[in-house]
């Protein structure tokens, strides 16, 4: 229990068989969360005669699908990039992929520099950044304006991912994408304009029953310290934002913290001093959210497993109380 598990990474050479076997002409590289699902859903609104692969990438990983697009003839077909932002040397792939044949068009919503808007407008046929939307928001306008099922995805979309929170369905479907596996259920509702079912609200309610069960777990592992900032550490059992929220709500803390098996910690707090503290412990982040890292030895490891606590809990709490 101790050993770092073996990740079991994406399937590269069935991927490429995938890709060089398509019968559809766009291959829809995206990330992995409601936006991405929202914008697929557009997508396939928009090239439904074409024909979509998609492509669910996490933010590490974008490259690597990249590298393997690059070596696939694109016979003029479209690579449609959405909601990924540009990193360091994507520009050397690109420009493989576009020689292979392919075109490339980009929609995302991140926050580029202008050198780098210079440098991938270059090479690709169609690049849109626009900071105000969501990726999906940018998708439906540049996809498929007129139609009425895209704008409605992209509205409810951009209620999760901008953080505006006033469409209830938004919530849900933001939780129940945090399980991969009803990723592409839930896209193929969206296409048809139906943002509830059956599958959806089981899954709502086993996620909101799990993360009970993981928020009292948290509760009853975390210690108490501090004097001047009542400071609740715990192991993390997943879930860290909701979990914080209850802490804190339970407890009644300033502060919360989840140190996780590795030693990564992430932090939350009231008064605005989470990214303070993570600085003191090699990280950083927002005033009221930050994470940071523990050097764990085996025997912390073991400790935190067994007593949820170890030394580190009396360092940070220390550290807490020397700020302002
Ligand atoms: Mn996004």
């Amino acid at each position: 229990m101790f050993f770092r598990k073996r990740k079991n990474g994406p399937d590269i050479a069935s991927i490429s068989a995938d890709i060089a076997l398509r019968t559809a002409h766009i291959v829809h590289l995206t990330h992995n969360d409601f936006d991405a699902v929202g914008a697929d859903a557009v997508h396939r609104i928009r090239f439904r005669k074409e024909g979509v692969v998609t492509l669910w990438s996490s933010v590490g990983k974008f490259p690597m699908y990249l590298e393997i697009i690059s070596q696939i003839a694109g016979n003029g077909d479209t690579l449609s990039i959405s909601d990924l932002s540009y990193r360091r040397g994507v520009e050397q792939h690109l420009r493989k992929i576009k020689q292979k044949g392919w075109r490339i068009e980009w929609r995302d919503h991140h926050r580029w520099n202008e050198d780098e808007i210079g440098l991938i407008r270059k090479i690709v046929d169609h690049l849109h950044i626009d900071t105000g939307r969501c990726a999906c928001g940018i998708c439906a306008v540049d996809l498929a304006p007129e139609d009425v099922i895209a704008e409605e995805i992209a509205l409810v979309v951009c209620d999760y991912d901008l953080w505006k929170q006033k469409d209830p369905r938004s919530a849900v479907l933001g939780l129940v994408l945090q399980r991969n596996k009803n990723r592409d259920h839930v896209r193929d509702m969206l296409m048809m304009g139906v943002f509830d079912d059956g599958q959806i609200r089981s899954e709502y309610q086993d996620i909101m029953r799990e993360m009970q069960r993981v928020m009292d777990r948290t509760l009853r592992a975390a210690s108490i310290l501090g004097t001047k900032y009542r400071m609740a550490v715990s192991p993390m059992f997943g879930y860290p934002s909701e979990t914080a929220a209850y802490l804190r709500k339970e407890l009644k803390s300033d502060i919360e913290v989840l140190v996780s098996d590795s030693g990564k910690f992430s932090i939350r707090s009231v008064p605005p001093i989470s990214h303070l503290i993570a600085r003191e412990f090699g990280g950083g982040g927002h005033p009221h959210a930050a994470g940071g890292f523990f050097r764990f030895t085996l025997w912390d490891k073991i400790l935190l497993k067994i007593l949820k606590k170890n030394r580190h809990f009396e360092k940070i709490s220390v550290v807490a109380e020397l700020q302002k």
